[in-house]
């Protein structure tokens, strides 16, 4: 039964995984037994991610690469197909946000939240599927989020790319089931990162911001999630175990999505 779980001799690419979502991602494939391959925008970031991960005891590969970069994309797999091997489990991790009112937002800004999270992933599936029925299957992972379900204020470009990954991640499945590559999508609540700081940063006061109260309220497990939450449900689709399930997202949520909130004091 464990042996279903294992990514031994698996060649895992995690997108923007120098740190947040796509290092516990990682670290939690490596120690299923998989290389991971990781790539940033900059190198000083692939610099960081790699003693990271040297920290963890993790030999990972890290090559700079902007995702939303078609040709950048192309030579990166061509080059991990070189340097690693033929990538098995790709990732699409790697993403940004973009909170404002949308009637203040520029058609630029909101193009490039389309651009790395809804783009990309499209760039770095197209780039790995050649490779992967050639040999003859593959995993691929979108990771979604509670805006590929649920609106709200100021994050219109987010939720638009977020809930056109949950279709692209839906017509992959459909698209390239039969050749054995499961395409499904991780939703994560909200996870203490980089990303979500802005939203927990403590008042002038003392007290917790607005936004962060509101989330504990909304979530059943009544706090923020961590990266390490995922790990689990990300080793989960990219092994064996999950061979027969196509199409899906896996909600990491906390309970988010069942929960009406709970009642204000
Ligand atoms: P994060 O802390 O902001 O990290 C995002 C990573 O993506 C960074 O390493 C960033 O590199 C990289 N990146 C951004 N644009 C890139 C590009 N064009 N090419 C290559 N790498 C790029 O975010 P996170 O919280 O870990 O989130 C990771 C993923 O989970 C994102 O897709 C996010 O939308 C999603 N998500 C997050 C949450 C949450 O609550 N945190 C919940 C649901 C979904 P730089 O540092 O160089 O920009
Ligand atoms: C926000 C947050 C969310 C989280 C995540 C929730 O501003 O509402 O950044 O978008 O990042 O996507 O699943």
């Amino acid at each position: 039964m464990e042996s279903m779980f294992r990514l031994d001799g698996k060649v895992a690419l995690i997108t923007g995984a120098s740190y947040g979502i796509g290092f516990a991602i990682a670290k939690a494939l490596a120690n299923a037994g998989a290389t991971i391959v990781f790539n940033d925008i900059k190198q000083e970031l692939v610099d960081k991610g790699l003693a990271s991960y040297e920290s963890e005891g993790i030999k990972a590969h890290g090559y700079v690469c902007d995702v939303t970069d078609e040709n950048a994309v192309n030579a990166l797999v061509a080059t991990i197909e070189k340097e690693v091997g033929v990538i098995d489990v790709l990732v699409n991790n790697a993403g940004i946000i973009k909170r404002i009112p949308m009637h203040e937002m520029s058609a630029k800004e909101f193009r490039q939240v389309i651009d790395v999270d809804l783009n990309a992933p499209f760039i770095m599936s197209k780039a790995v599927i050649p490779s992967m029925i050639k040999k003859g299957g593959g995993k691929i992972i979108n990771i979604c989020s509670m805006m590929s379900e649920l609106g709200r204020e100021t994050v219109s470009a987010y939720a638009a790319a977020k809930g056109g990954l949950k279709m692209l991640t839906r017509n992959i499945a459909s698209e390239y089931g039969e050749y054995n590559i499961q395409c499904n999508g991780i939703g994560p609540g909200y996870i203490a990162t980089p990303q979500t700081a802005p939203l927990r940063e403590l008042q002038a006061d003392g007290s917790r911001h607005p936004f962060d109260s509101f989330i504990i309220a909304k979530t059943p497990a009544a706090r923020w999630g961590n990266p390490d939450d995922l790990a689990g449900p990300a080793v989960f689709l990219a092994s064996d175990a999950s061979n027969f399930v196509n199409g899906h997202i896996l909600y990491v949520d906390g309970g988010i999505l069942a929960y009406i909130g709970k009642q204000p004091k």
